[in-house]
């Protein structure tokens, strides 16, 4: 069949990223749900994914990677989603923003900003796109924010100014939350914090919000993708609601691929 076809093709595996993100749960569930027995996820993360996904696409070779929206791939290179019928990738989802507790007294301006932090995949992708082309991530943020001043303001505009008090910003390195954490970090440089940026995995990242080690994240992908760390620490942390709607999850391939949906890979 077509599907035995793909599969030895690309050697039964899908391209997959870090262990802790939600999307690798996800696509486990995707395996179990369209019953794909003999595939495997590879772990690794997301620089190991697309570097993968460039050199196959630069060879016209197939390859199936997990993959996510907002995301530069999707503008470097012609790609598509796997349709998923079943549904195990779940719904759009919203990106929130979750802080510590505590942090609106100890930081009342910074907790502000981070409150009313919002923006648009198109502004991410801006972000994104620069750090892939070679931008130092905080060179990009910082590009980004001179360009939206006007965004920015509304953001800062009720915030008090801060007075070099220290904020410690948690993410994970997936190109997203690269992004996002940039930004708002240099945002809250700009109005008088003292700031910290802090890569973890994605496990640290809820635990440290919730111990209070850490003072804030940007990079809660929600109700699904996250809904694990989230039940098991949202007692102990404050959810200030969406920064950015619209994302998408999923299994991706290259156009020039014959499949077009998830059913098409069982053998
Ligand atoms: N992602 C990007 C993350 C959330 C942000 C989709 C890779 C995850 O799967 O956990």
């Amino acid at each position: 069949t077509a599907s035995n076809k793909i599969g030895s093709q690309v050697n039964f595996e899908i391209t997959g990223i870090d262990p802790g993100a939600g999307l690798m749960k996800a696509t486990e569930k995707a395996m179990k749900d369209y019953d794909l027995k003999d595939w495997t996820l590879k772990e690794g993360s997301s620089a190991a994914m697309t570097a993968e996904l460039k050199k196959a696409y630069e060879n016209k070779e197939p390859i199936i990677v997990t993959g996510w929206t907002p995301h530069w791939m999707f503008s470097k290179y012609k790609l598509k989603y796997l349709e998923d019928p079943k549904g195990s990738f779940g719904k759009d989802e919203e990106i929130h923003t979750v802080v510590r507790k505590g942090l609106k007294e100890d930081a009342p301006g910074a907790y502000k900003i981070l409150d009313n932090f919002s923006w648009k995949p198109s502004d991410m992708e801006e972000v994104m796109s620069n750090i892939q082309d070679g931008a130092k991530p905080e060179n990009a943020a910082a590009k980004w924010i001179k360009k939206h001043q006007d965004q920015v303001n509304n953001w800062t505009k009720d915030a008090s100014k801060g007075n070099g008090e220290k904020i410690s910003l948690v993410y994970v390195s997936w190109e997203s939350e690269v992004a996002s954490t940039n930004v708002i970090g240099k945002v809250l440089e700009n109005q008088g914090y003292d700031v910290t940026l802090k890569q973890v995995e994605a496990g640290p990242m809820f635990a440290g919000i919730s111990d209070g080690s850490a003072d804030a994240m940007v990079a809660a992908w929600l109700p699904t993708t996250h809904q694990d760390y989230m039940n098991e620490y949202k007692k102990q942390l404050v959810d200030l609601g969406p920064n950015l709607k619209g994302t998408k999850l999923g299994l991706v391939v290259p156009k020039y691929m014959k499949i077009n949906s998830i059913d098409d890979l069982k053998g």
